[in-house]
């Protein structure tokens, strides 16, 4: 009994919170567990949260230290308070942007009540249960040795230490790709997760504020003169589009080496080779994602625009100003878009960025209806995914864009080995082998899709594009993957390994066809808006129509590969795009370079959300009313004070001559800003000058900036 007495207070308060904590994210909070590994660190993450925040008591003076603790209790309560019915109502963590949403905001007030539960009560019993030992004096409070200082910090380190180092074995990179916020809180709890999201904050709003659009004279300039076509593409499907449904289909992690190739035999994806006898087929394309997978690949396809070098783009700039295709498809043409993704619709962010590019509507996993047995690797299967998906699409309007995202072809590749219907391939790599049989599951899939699409009389209406989002096969397994393709893997082969297949299949149309033109998925934009009939002129995209002939002739990956008509760039060297051979010094250099200026221009763009100051109608830089009129109204005040000066000084008799000139000239001055020509003119004309002046600034640094991040990137 004397031992428990002769606790700290702090030590007390610690575990008891931390303890509140962990049965908070256990039970309160439905966060989904994976495995025991998982449960582990949700249990260690908030008492080595706990134990740092009341260790730092050890440095106080009895008074305060009783009075850290109490407080200290009473924030820690508040804010998971605040999530706790902030989840309740969203089913998500609070982050500063949507914080600051009012609507957000406004619903949270108006059932506030409501997100009451009764048994939030106990979480307020280690609260009063601190007080009541503190006023009592119940555990010790007192000033502490520095021997123990030293070991309370040590140990309260090591305990986070342990916390993020299980973290980044459960999910590698947690901070940088963000994946979804249920996994950073799961990882690293709700406060580190807060401070993250403070810092992230903090450092997009901080490039934002630099930002003043002028930096868009030289990208749209680069855009007009290397990107925007003149001549309409040869295969002509302007207009093809125009009024039918569109359905795209992000195939997991499906890439195109398995498009028309056999494993023993066997052809791996029979649906999608005899589809493409019918459709239009590119063999030559790729994916450019980097850290934010599958949600850059969506990012790269609305935009025209490149994901980031060092974090996942909807995660971190999901509040930026985008000019995407939803949007561009509501307002031209009248089109709804619509997102179907059996997982839960905060992976990614897309909750947030969805709104942001223009999506009408999503279905995430709670509009599926499944159980457990229904689920292979990631979530609900393909196949039942399709079916239901088809009978949600007959409610949603038309015209439509609706994007449907596959989940079986995830890695690891498992799958219930009943279900599967070819065989595994045979080679070091489990990875490998297994990839085959879900990759078949997803082609079994999308035919069964067809079929019921055309069951429900939605087929004859609608254009289907089928392509898959990025790699399954990381280089990790060159080896395996080698003994497959009969030959040893390159880092030219491991570029060409980045293509995924893209179709294009349009019910009732005759023509079909191969084509190798080097392509991407930054090209996909420009080209679904010309078969929309969408004259889109003054767009600023970084791909071409896909059909056309002339193409810039490159694609750009993140990490500093290109692929080009005649040369590839990758693992510094430069490869003869035909035969793989090396070839001469400086033949890539050209479209290197050309290479890392689009990206940093992406990045300008997306680090300055420059297209808030852009008019897409027009092609021009948007002129800041407000701050104009600000300006004006500035101006006007100072005019008017310095009248009322002059007007002191000439009533005085013992103004200065010198003075009087002065007051007269700016007097003539703001004679000239009363006359609006004058004026406008003016006012354009200083514009002009501080943009050219700031553009060139800004210019230096930012390329810099996004230089350093490549080179990062590339050694990672
Ligand atoms: C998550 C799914 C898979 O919702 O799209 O994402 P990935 O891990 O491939 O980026
Ligand atoms: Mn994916």
């Amino acid at each position: 009994m004397n031992r428990i007495k002769n606790t700290p207070l702090f030590i007390v308060a610690g575990i008891l919170v931390g303890l509140k904590i962990y049965i908070l994210y256990r039970f309160y909070f439905s966060l989904s567990m994976e495995s025991l590994f998982q449960e582990i660190i949700l249990f260690v993450n908030p008492i080595a949260f706990s134990l740092l925040v009341f260790f730092l008591a050890v440095w106080m003076a009895p008074k305060r230290q009783k009075k850290y603790i109490k407080y200290a209790s009473v924030v820690i309560t508040l804010i998971i308070l605040f999530n706790l019915f902030y989840y309740r109502n969203f089913t998500d963590f609070i982050t500063i942007p949507t914080l600051f949403q009012v609507n957000n905001a406004g619903d949270l007030g108006s059932s506030f009540f409501s997100l009451m539960h009764i048994e939030d009560v106990l979480l307020l019993l280690d609260v009063v249960a601190i007080f009541i030992f503190a006023k009592r004096d119940t555990f010790v409070v007192k000033t502490f040795s520095k021997q123990f200082k030293r070991r309370a910090i040590t140990v309260s380190l090591a305990a986070i230490v342990l916390n993020l180092t299980l973290s980044e074995i459960e999910r590698p990179m947690l901070f940088k790709r963000g994946f979804d916020r249920e996994y950073l809180v799961k990882n690293v709890g709700l406060f580190t997760f807060h401070g993250y999201d403070i810092v992230l904050t903090a450092s997009t709003q901080t490039k934002r504020l630099f930002a003043d659009g002028s930096e868009m004279n030289e990208i749209d300039e680069y855009v007009e003169e290397n990107v925007r076509e003149e001549e309409k593409p040869p295969i002509d499907l302007s207009g093809v589009a125009e009024g039918k449904n569109i359905v795209y289909i992000a195939a997991e992690s499906m890439q195109d080496f398995v498009i028309n190739e056999d494993l023993n035999g066997e052809e791996i994806t029979p649906f999608l080779n005899s589809l493409i006898e019918e459709s239009y087929y590119f063999d030559n394309y790729y994916h450019q994602t980097a850290l934010g997978k599958t949600s850059d690949h969506e990012f790269l396809l609305d935009n025209s625009l490149y994901p980031l070098p060092n974090s996942a783009v909807f995660f971190t700039h999901a509040q930026n100003e985008y000019h995407a295709l939803p949007e561009i498809m509501s307002e031209k043409k009248g089109y709804k878009s619509y997102a179907f993704h059996a997982n839960n619709i905060s992976f990614w962010n897309r909750n947030v960025m969805y709104e942001t590019l223009g999506y009408e509507d999503w279905y995430d996993v709670e509009s599926y209806e499944f159980s457990k047995e229904d689920e292979i690797g990631w979530g609900l299967n393909d196949k039942m995914f399709f079916d239901q998906t088809v009978d949600m699409m007959k409610e949603i309007d038309e015209p439509h864009y609706a994007k449907l995202i596959t989940l079986t072809n995830h890695f690891p590749f498992e799958m219930p080995q009943e279900e599967a219907t070819i065989d595994q391939f045979d080679s070091r790599s489990v990875t490998l082998n297994q990839y085959f049989q879900t990759v078949r599951y997803t082609d079994e899939a999308i035919e069964r899709f067809f079929e019921k699409m055309k069951q429900e009389g939605l087929y004859e209406d609608t254009i289907f594009i089928i392509s898959g989002d990025h790699y399954g096969i990381s280089s990790y397994h060159n080896e395996s993957m080698g003994e497959f393709l009969g030959k040893e893997i390159t880092p030219y082969d491991e570029a060409k390994l980045q293509q995924v297949p893209f179709i294009i299949h349009i019910p009732g149309h005759d023509e079909s066809r191969t084509i190798s033109t080097v392509t991407g998925q930054v090209d996909y934009k420009p080209t679904l808006l010309n078969m929309l009939g969408i004259e889109n002129e003054k767009d600023i995209i970084f791909g071409n129509d896909m059909f056309s002939e002339e193409r810039k002739g490159f694609i750009a990956f993140r990490d500093g590969r290109v692929v080009g008509e005649e040369y590839i760039y990758a693992g510094n060297i430069c490869y003869d795009a035909e035969t793989g051979e090396e070839a001469e010094e400086g033949a890539c250099t050209e479209m290197k370079e050309q290479a890392a200026q689009e990206l940093n221009y992406s990045d300008e763009i997306i680090y300055g959300d420059l297209f808030r100051f852009y008019d897409f109608e027009k092609g021009e830089i948007l002129v800041d009313e407000e701050e104009d009129v600000e300006e004006e109204e500035q101006d006007e005040e100072e005019v008017t004070e310095e009248d009322a000066d002059k007007e002191e000084d000439e009533s005085s008799e013992q103004s200065e001559e010198g003075q009087n000139e002065d007051v007269s000239e700016e007097d003539g001055s703001s004679e000239d800003t009363e006359d609006g020509s004058e004026e406008d003119g003016n006012s354009v004309d200083t514009e002009e000058e501080q943009i050219e002046d700031s553009s060139e600034g800004q210019e230096e640094v930012s390329t810099e900036e996004n230089n350093d991040e490549q080179e990062n990137n590339n050694e990672e």
